[in-house]
């Protein structure tokens, strides 16, 4: 199965987001993503089998057991890829609690032989696939609050023709 760990939005929080992401599609098009598919990559692991699954729980509750309280905290908008094609994302602030929760998720899928993406963390929400922006800016809006995340959860992506679907396979609580 395809594979993936990510931070998951309180409510009120994912209300705000989504709140955000339509007062975006004035000026943005593209594929905007559901609001239930919100969340905060830490890492992703592609194929993974069962027993990879088991090891990746095991380095989650740990590494969920070291965290500090983690920060969601909106930065900006951000783009990755293709200028015209790529990405439109929420990025969030490098608060320690998540950079630190992510650090210790791979360290643990290391120590664990679990293989993951190894590009830098760069915690973002991503909003809008294959954004193309009208303006040459986009305008300013009101932001979602900072708050605190409540867990984190391991998640299978089916790719589809309608985009990938999560479905959660095992959720660990962070302190709060
Ligand atoms: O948090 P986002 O939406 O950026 O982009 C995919 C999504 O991250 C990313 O994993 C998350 C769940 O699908 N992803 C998908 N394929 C990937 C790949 N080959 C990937 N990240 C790295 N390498």
């Amino acid at each position: 199965m395809r594979a993936f760990v990510a931070v998951d939005l309180p409510a009120e929080f994912e209300d705000e987001v989504a709140a955000l992401a339509r007062r975006l599609h004035a000026c943005v098009e593209g594929r905007f993503l559901k609001r239930q598919t919100y969340h905060v990559t830490l890492a992703f692991l592609g194929e993974i089998n069962e027993a990879d699954a088991r090891r990746a729980i095991d380095a989650l509750e740990r590494a969920c057991a070291l965290s500090a309280p983690v920060l969601l905290e909106p930065k900006g908008f951000e783009r990755f890829g293709h200028r015209r094609e790529g990405l439109l994302a929420l990025a969030l602030e490098a608060d320690p609690g998540l950079v630190g929760l992510a650090e210790n998720l791979r360290s643990g899928l290391r120590a664990q032989g679990v293989a993951y993406d190894e590009k830098r963390f760069s915690p973002h929400i991503s909003l809008v696939r294959r954004a193309r922006l009208e303006a040459p800016c986009l305008p300013d809006l009101p932001f979602p609050h900072a708050c605190v995340a409540a867990s984190a959860t391991l998640y299978k992506s089916t790719l589809t023709p309608e985009g990938a679907l999560y479905k959660p396979l095992y959720t660990v609580d962070l302190p709060v």
